[in-house]
């Protein structure tokens, strides 16, 4: 039975109304705050972005702590509800519009979820709806600004519908003061909630700084900066956020000499001899006349006077030998706080030959070099073309990194007289109380001969190392006794995928599992290891209470494979939540909607299996 609404609700119905409509005048909100708490709250869930900001944004300051709940004093309770149920209902709108809390998960890295569980993030998802919203604007502007033929001031641009209407505006609302169809309006309104944007090139031009004024940029990406009128563009945003900017990030970029020395002097706060830059990138771009001799004046005193630079990053920009190491003697040279550094995918063989000449017998490390490389906690050579020479002349500079704890050098045909030449420098830190925790060997052309080695020395470290990856290797089945013993020295991440393990190697492996493991990730994929990859899991699953996702794809294991897993994880119910099993096809005979059903953490389904299920496939193999 319906009831009769009330006259209240009809009331409120009747004010939402005037709120969607963006009819509601400041007096006539200052009588809405008025209204009781729970009434009032009642109308949230049902308003439209721009109705909902209307309401939050001209709240008297008495009633909402913009802050979040950070007092918890007397008398801060029902601000505290207020801010909450705000709080509430934006997320709500964020979800609605943009799918599961906008976390966007690149690689799947699950030592590195653990890690961001322990400091909580306060979320501020008024802010995050806007400025995501305005991510949303600017790169449909840029779409259109894109076009050789447009000419217009990129101010104007009209701004789709289709995004317009999700804020809850549309064309036929006069009664507001405010239009939404031009680019320019949202930038005036929604200006002030960016903190974190990326720039397409099409955008870089002077009119964007009054666009962005009432901006604080803390975070910017730019994209495809090609021309001159591009870096005037983006200079002037720079020195318009020069005090809030942390980080920023050039990706796609060509970059000549004069183009750096101007983005870089743009970076200055004003009358201060620094810069507040945090994390510095240049990513998949070119640098163009490299060749000179030295750096460009810009970058050089940009490098060497941030006193806040923690993490540089020049990846993937076909850097030469030469301007690597120019970088690595301003780093060196200069009393930089660098924490992380990121050379990857450049190619260069060659380079590292000069730490045996910065630190060569007679010429000490001056205070200067050691200072910088004191302070180094990730390096990552991920992709060089280093070789085994490369690696013996890095280990004079691994050696100046006490604090170094990620060492990605991945990728690279050192083989194994290159980890032979590094052995002394993993011996000398098994008595070292910081030492390395990441250690990324994947790719590298190694064998079992240098990584039985490897792992007897790791396995001796006072503190354990967290994370290994030496996959894509051909270390064979030989090296599963190893593995497994080493896999009960804490280690929380391995990654064998493709290391020819083979039924024999996993079952050496198993063997050797003793007690409690701390594993919460693995990768065995590729290694062809028949039903023993389904007992290695089972033993694995049953010792590492912490486990939470296994990649296993690739293994030809048969069907009976799966109720082996599976009858483990479900009397074990430990924290999988990701177990990946397809590249089998003979697997998913036996996932029928009920085990998939049953195995579930999270309301998601554990198991990955191939979608190529067809529920009418003869079972020809049925034993
Ligand atoms: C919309 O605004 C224009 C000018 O501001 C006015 O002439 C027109 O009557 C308005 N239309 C509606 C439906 O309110
Ligand atoms: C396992 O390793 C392979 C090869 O390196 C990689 O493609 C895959 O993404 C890894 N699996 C997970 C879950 O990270
Ligand atoms: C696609 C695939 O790898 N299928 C294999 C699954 O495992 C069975 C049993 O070992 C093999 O016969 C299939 O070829």
């Amino acid at each position: 039975m319906a009831e009769a609404p009330s006259l209240l609700s009809l009331c409120l119905n009747l004010i939402v109304d005037e709120l969607l409509r963006g009819g509601c005048d400041d007096e006539f909100l200052a009588i809405l705050y008025k209204i009781p708490p729970e009434l009032f709250d009642s109308m949230l869930p049902g308003l439209t972005p721009l109705a909902l900001e209307n309401l939050h944004r001209n709240m008297p300051s008495h009633e909402c702590s913009t802050n979040g709940p950070q007092d918890e004093n007397s008398g801060s309770q029902r601000k505290r509800k207020r801010w909450l149920n705000f709080e509430g209902a934006w997320k709500k709108l964020y979800e609605v519009r943009w799918g599961d809390c906008g976390a966007q998960i690149h690689s799947i890295s699950w030592l590195a979820k653990q890690f961001e569980a322990k400091h909580e993030l306060r979320d501020d998802w008024q802010q995050m709806y806007w400025e995501r919203h305005l991510q949303n604007c600017l790169d449909a502007a840029a779409e259109i600004a894109m076009v050789p033929s447009f000419s217009d001031g990129i101010g104007v641009i009209k701004i789709p519908a289709t995004i317009v209407r999700c804020i809850g505006y549309w064309e036929h609302m006069n009664s507001s003061a405010c239009d939404y169809s031009k680019f320019s309006d949202h930038c005036q309104h929604f200006g002030l909630y960016a903190r974190r944007l990326r720039l397409p090139s099409a955008l870089c031009l002077p009119e964007i700084c009054d666009l962005l004024r009432t901006s604080n940029l803390e975070t910017l990406e730019i994209h495809w900066i090609k021309l001159k009128d591009h870096v005037d563009g983006i200079c002037e945003l720079l020195k318009q956020n020069s005090e809030t900017l942390k980080s920023i990030e050039f990706v796609h970029c060509k970059l000549s000499t004069s183009f750096i020395d101007a983005i870089c002097d743009s970076l200055w706060i004003k009358g201060l001899k620094t810069h507040g830059i945090e994390h510095f990138s240049i990513r998949i771009s070119n640098f163009l006349d490299t060749s000179s001799s030295a750096l460009p004046a810009g970058l050089a005193s940009f490098l060497s006077s941030g006193r806040c630079l923690s993490s540089l990053s020049l990846s993937d920009d076909h850097l030469r030998r030469n301007f690597v190491e120019m970088i690595l003697d301003v780093l060196f040279d200069s009393s930089s706080n660098i924490a992380a550094l990121d050379l990857s995918e450049n190619y260069m063989s060659g380079w590292p030959s000069h730490f045996k000449w910065t630190s060569r017998p007679g010429k000490q490390l001056s205070s200067g070099i050691g200072k910088s490389l004191q302070s180094l906690r990730v390096l990552n050579l991920r992709n060089n073309n280093l070789q085994r020479d490369d690696v013996d002349f890095l280990k004079y500079a691994l050696v100046c990194m006490p604090k170094l704890e990620s060492l990605d050098l991945s990728d690279n045909p050192i083989e194994d007289d290159g980890i032979k030449n590094m052995m002394p420098y993993f011996v000398e830190m098994s008595e070292k109380p910081f030492s390395l925790i990441d250690l990324k060997l994947g790719q590298c052309e190694l064998t079992f001969n240098s990584v039985s080695q490897l792992l007897n020395v790791l396995s001796r470290w006072k503190k354990p190392l967290i994370s290994l990856s030496i996959g894509e290797n051909n270390l064979g089945s030989k090296i599963g006794a190893l593995l497994g013993k080493f896999l009960s020295k804490g280690l929380q991440s391995l990654d064998i995928d493709d290391i020819d393990l083979g039924p024999p190697g996993f079952q050496k492996a198993q063997d050797e599992i003793m007690g409690d493991l701390k594993l919460v990730y693995i990768n065995i994929s590729k290694n062809y290891g028949g039903i023993e990859t389904a007992n290695f899991l089972s033993k694995l699953i049953s010792c590492a209470p912490e486990l939470t996702a296994i990649d296993a794809r690739c293994n030809s294991m048969p069907v009976e494979s799966l109720s082996i897993i599976c009858s483990t994880l479900k009397a074990m119910r430990g924290k999988v939540e990701h177990l990946d099993l397809r590249g089998n096809t003979s697997l998913i005979r036996f996932a029928d909607a009920s085990l998939l059903d049953e195995l579930k953490m999270n309301r998601k389904s554990i198991l990955k299996l191939d979608s190529s299920y067809d529920p009418d496939a003869p079972y020809d193999q049925d034993p």
